[in-house]
């Protein structure tokens, strides 16, 4: 008789059947749904990091809310493995990104688990107000819409203007904040500065912690009590949080930084905030990559590694070797470098991809002279359009699938003012 390495795993078609498993059973789910990511991405390549990222997010999400009637709209998806996985599709993951085979990204068409199409980033928590909205307007009064949004895509004008909306709106929408302090490459701007702060701040954790306790101590007395709690937490949060945090500021109620891989004490507070109406935002600090020693360290590299070793962590021909032609975006980084020490007018600019679009070949020399903007890619023409009207040379580089982002930005702000900036396109293939 041979046993599965899977045995748990292979007990959960379904989220209901996740309803079924005992805590500690929840905890060995995690380890087993993350081993399986990692055995089939490893052989069959796709996105790896951010999966095992949110493994317990993801069961912890699926245990507590009642998909498909409750909504889950991951943001931008590549993270996605895991509900994939545990939403009738594990028998036809290994067919991930093939021919026919299932997509890398949630798609409602696939599975009525998947909510909202995904792929571009920042569309979540818009996507998931318009859910809630529409839930209310059909009556549809207690149903759960949360959208999972990873501090990179925070960094998206798209996301700001969501949570403006969403703050004014009587939804109960829950955004979940999956903060692991990377995109691609390491996240960048003042947003992140912010998160870092809060995250660390002392006296702001110790008022966090007691109205926290405060809460769960007199929500325990009953409903009445509960929510005259709500009505205490609110009230102290309203007169100290209100002008310290950025997202009660935006009449989100903020709770956490919450360890998100303790996927127990995240079941509790989900079921907690399942109780409490109005905007709510729940931080869970992550690690990328995690339980998989190299996609840990290296990030970056292990974002979309393709095919690995499972047992070593070395990536397959992550490099091209001597036979192969240098890829695209090198040509285009050695000959901006190259360019770019001539010219002292020359900047370099990328929305979030200074890896893949190579503009780290300049980045790693000049930095002075490169800008990694976050995922902007309105921002990005934009800035390049006023660096331009200075009288400097902005190249920049945008993988065409997300330039279609900026359409009105190159036509209104560069092209009718004929500005000189130089749009590197990459990616341009049949994807
Ligand atoms: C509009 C747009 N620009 C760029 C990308 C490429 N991209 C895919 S995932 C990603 C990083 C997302 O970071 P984060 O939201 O923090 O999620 P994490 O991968 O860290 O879990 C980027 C830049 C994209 N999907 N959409």
């Amino acid at each position: 008789m041979t046993t599965s390495i899977y045995p748990l795993l292979e007990r959960v078609e379904y989220p209901s059947d996740l309803k079924k498993l005992e805590p500690h059973e929840l905890i060995q789910l995690c380890e087993e749904l993350r081993n399986f990511i990692i055995d089939v991405v490893s052989s069959n390549p796709g996105h790896f990091g951010a999966s095992l990222g949110v493994v317990e997010l993801t069961v912890a999400l699926h245990t507590v809310f009642s998909t498909p009637y409750d909504k889950i709209i991951w943001d931008v998806g590549h993270q996605a493995y895991g509900h994939k996985i545990i939403t009738g599709r594990r028998s036809v993951f290994k067919s991930n990104r093939k021919y026919k085979g299932i997509s890398g990204f949630p798609r409602p068409s696939e599975s009525k688990f998947d909510a909202f199409g995904v792929g571009h980033a920042s569309t979540s928590i818009s996507a998931a107000l318009g859910i809630a909205v529409a839930s209310q307007y059909n009556k549809l009064d207690d149903r759960q819409v949360v959208a999972v949004i990873g501090d990179g895509s925070l960094t998206g004008g798209l996301a700001f203007e969501g949570l403006n909306n969403a703050g004014i709106e009587k939804t109960n929408l829950l955004v979940i904040l999956n903060d692991n302090n990377i995109a691609i490459d390491p996240n960048v701007g003042a947003i992140k500065e912010y998160l870092l702060d809060i995250t660390t701040s002392k006296a702001y954790n110790r008022l966090r912690n007691e109205v926290w306790n405060l809460l769960g101590a007199i929500s325990k007395l009953g409903p009445n009590a509960q929510r005259y709690a709500q009505q205490v937490e609110h009230g102290l949060k309203s007169m100290f949080l209100k002008q310290s945090n950025l997202f009660e500021a935006l009449n989100f109620r903020y709770f956490g930084p919450i360890d998100g891989h303790d996927v127990l004490h995240m079941i509790d507070v989900l079921k907690d905030l399942k109780d409490i109406p109005g905007p709510k935002l729940l931080h869970c600090k992550t690690k990328k990559g995690k339980g998989f020693p190299q996609a840990e360290i290296n990030q970056t590299a292990f974002h979309s590694p393709g095919k690995f070793d499972k047992k070593t962590g070395k990536i397959i021909f992550s490099q091209p070797t001597s036979s192969q032609p240098q890829r695209y975006q090198d040509v285009f980084g050695y000959t901006l470098l190259d360019l770019a020490r001539k010219n002292k007018k020359i900047v370099g600019i990328t929305p979030a991809m200074p890896t893949g679009s190579s503009l780290k070949i300049m980045m790693d020399e000049i930095p002075e002279r490169t800008f990694d903007v976050g995922i902007a890619e309105q921002h990005a023409v934009t800035f390049s359009a006023g660096l331009a009207i200075e009288g400097m040379v902005p190249f920049c580089n945008i993988y065409s699938t997300f330039m279609q982002r900026s359409y009105d930005q190159i036509i209104h702000d560069v092209a009718i003012q004929n500005l000189h900036v130089v749009f590197c396109l990459d990616r341009g293939g049949l994807v």
